[in-house]
C-alpha cells in the first residue's frame, strides 16, 4: 500500500543523503529492556505490602495496578503489543513466582521459571536485577555496605544467587542476561567514614563477582547514585565509585539518566566512558527535582542521548533499559509511551544528516553546523515513525490514545 505523507518524507531525508529505509531497519534491530516495576509500582511479589524503600517510591493510586504475576505479564502483553519490534524484560528479584516464600538469600532459578517460560513463548530476552531494598535487612539503607558482616554476607548470598539465576536466564533463552547491582546504601547526614563504607562496598562486591560466570549468559552491571530521600549527604555507590570499579573490574556500568545532578548531561558522559568500559547499560529515565523516575517523554535529555548513541557508534555496546515509575497514570500506558519514546528518539537520531554535521564541524564551520542542526528540527520524523509502526500493525496517534484508554478501563476494577 503507498503511503504519500512517507513517500514525501523518504525523499525529504533522500535529498538530504539520508535512507529512511535504513533507518526503520536498524530501528528494528535495537531491543529496549522494558522494567517490569512500572507495572505494579515496584511492590513485587513477595507477599508484603507498603513503599519500597531504598530512596525510591511510586506515588498516586491511579486504578489498574498488577497484583500477581499473571497480571503482569497481561499488563505487559498488551504493552509489547504496542511497542514495535522485538524487546526485552528487566526483572527485579522480588517478583519471583512461586508459591513458596524464600528469602533472599535463598532464591533460586526455579522461583522465576514461569517468568522464562513465558519469555519463551513471547520471544523476549530476559534481564534480572538482585533487589536490595524493601526489605528488613534493607530498613536501615545500609545493604553491601554494612557494618556488619552478617548483613554483609546476607546480601552478597543474594547477589550471588541472583547472578546464578540471571546467567541461567540467559542460557535458557539464547540471549546473555544483564544483571544489575543498585544498593541504596549511603547516608542521611554527613558521615565521617566515608572510606571504610566504600572498602566494605568494594570487597562485598568482590565477594558477590569472584565466581565466573560466561559472558554469552551473565552481563554484570552496576549502577551509580547521587542521592535518594533518606540518604541525602553521601551514597557510598557514587558515580567515581563505580566508574573506577567497572573499570577495573572489567564490567558494565550502568548510567541512570536521574542519577546524575540535574544539570550534568548522561548524553554527554557516553563518550568518554566508553573509552574505558566495554559496555554500558543505560536506566532512560526523567529527573524531575529530587525525583529520578518520570516517565520518559521525548525531551532535549532524550534526543541528546540517542544521538550519542548513534553518532558514538555506541549501539553495539550498549543495553538500554528503561527506568520509571509513575502511579497516576495508567501504568501500560506510561510503559507504551516511554518505550516508544526511546524508539522515536533513537529514529530521529538514525534520520539526521550526520554527515553534513560532522562535515561542518570538522571543518570548524560552526555557523553550518547550527544551521544543520537547526533545520534538522523541522524534517519530517513523524511520517517515518507512522510508517515504521503501520508496517507492524502498531496503532499511533488518536487510535493509540483509544487503544491505551480502553486497557486502562478494562484493567480499572482491580482497585
Ligand atoms: C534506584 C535505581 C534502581 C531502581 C530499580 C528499581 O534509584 O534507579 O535502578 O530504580 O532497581
Ligand atoms: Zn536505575
Amino acid at each position: 500500500m503507498t503511503n504519500p505523507a512517507f513517500d514525501a518524507a523518504r525523499d525529504a531525508f533522500a535529498a538530504l543523503g539520508v535512507d529512511a529505509e535504513q533507518a526503520m531497519t536498524a530501528l528494528a534491530a535495537i531491543p529496549i529492556s522494558v522494567h517490569c516495576w512500572q507495572g505494579d509500582d515496584v511492590r513485587g511479589f513477595e507477599g508484603k505490602s507498603g513503599t519500597s524503600g531504598g530512596g525510591i517510591q511510586a506515588t498516586g493510586n491511579y486504578p489498574g495496578r498488577a497484583r500477581t504475576p499473571d497480571e503482569l505479564r497481561a499488563d505487559l502483553d498488551y504493552a509489547y503489543g504496542r511497542i514495535p519490534g522485538k524487546h526485552r524484560l528487566n526483572l527485579h528479584a522480588f517478583y519471583m513466582d512461586t508459591p513458596e516464600t524464600p528469602d533472599r538469600d535463598a532464591i533460586e532459578y526455579r522461583h522465576f521459571a514461569p517468568w522464562v517460560d513465558w519469555a519463551k513463548t513471547q520471544g523476549l530476552g530476559l534481564d534480572f536485577n538482585p533487589t536490595f531494598f524493601a526489605h528488613a535487612k534493607a530498613d536501615d539503607n545500609l545493604t553491601l555496605s554494612h557494618p556488619t558482616q552478617g548483613i554483609r554476607d546476607f546480601w552478597i548470598e543474594h547477589g550471588k544467587r541472583c547472578r546464578e539465576i540471571a546467567a541461567q536466564m540467559g542460557a535458557a533463552l539464547g540471549s546473555a542476561a544483564v544483571n544489575n547491582i543498585w544498593v541504596p546504601d549511603g547516608s542521611k547526614d554527613t558521615p565521617v567514614a566515608r572510606m571504610a563504607a566504600r572498602k566494605r562496598l568494594e570487597s562485598s562486591l568482590d565477594a558477590m563477582f569472584a565466581a565466573p560466570l560466561p559472558r554469552a549468559q551473565l552481563i554484570d552491571a552496576v549502577e551509580s547514585k547521587l542521592f535518594g530521600i533518606g540518604v541525602e549527604s553521601m551514597t557510598v555507590g557514587s558515580h567515581e565509585f563505580y566508574l573506577g570499579y567497572a573499570i577495573r573490574r572489567n564490567i558494565a556500568l550502568c548510567l541512570d539518566m536521574g542519577h546524575f545532578h540535574p544539570t550534568e548531561s548522561v548524553a554527554d558522559k557516553l563518550s568518554s566512558v566508553a573509552l574505558s568500559v566495554h559496555e554500558i547499560l543505560l536506566h532512560v529515565s526523567r529527573p524531575v527535582r529530587w525525583d529520578s523516575d518520570h516517565v520518559v517523554t521525548l525531551n532535549d535529555d532524550l534526543l541528546a542521548m540517542a544521538q550519542e548513541l548513534v553518532f558514538g557508534d555506541l549501539l553495539p555496546r550498549t543495553h538500554i533499559g528503561l527506568d520509571f515509575f509513575d502511579a497516576t497514570i495508567s501504568r501500560t500506558a506510561a510503559w507504551v509511551i516511554g518505550t516508544r519514546n526511546m524508539q522515536k528518539a533513537l529514529l530521529r537520531a538514525l534520520l539526521l544528516p550526520r554527515a553534513q554535521l560532522v562535515a561542518a564541524e570538522e571543518a570548524m564551520d560552526f555557523t553550518a553546523r547550527l544551521i544543520w542542526a537547526e533545520e534538522a528540527k523541522d524534517l519530517p520524523f513523524a511520517a517515518i515513525w507512522a510508517e515504521f509502526c503501520a508496517r507492524q500493525n502498531m496503532p499511533v496517534g488518536a487510535a493509540l490514545l483509544q487503544d491505551l484508554a480502553g486497557y486502562a478501563r478494562k484493567v480499572a476494577h482491580r482497585g
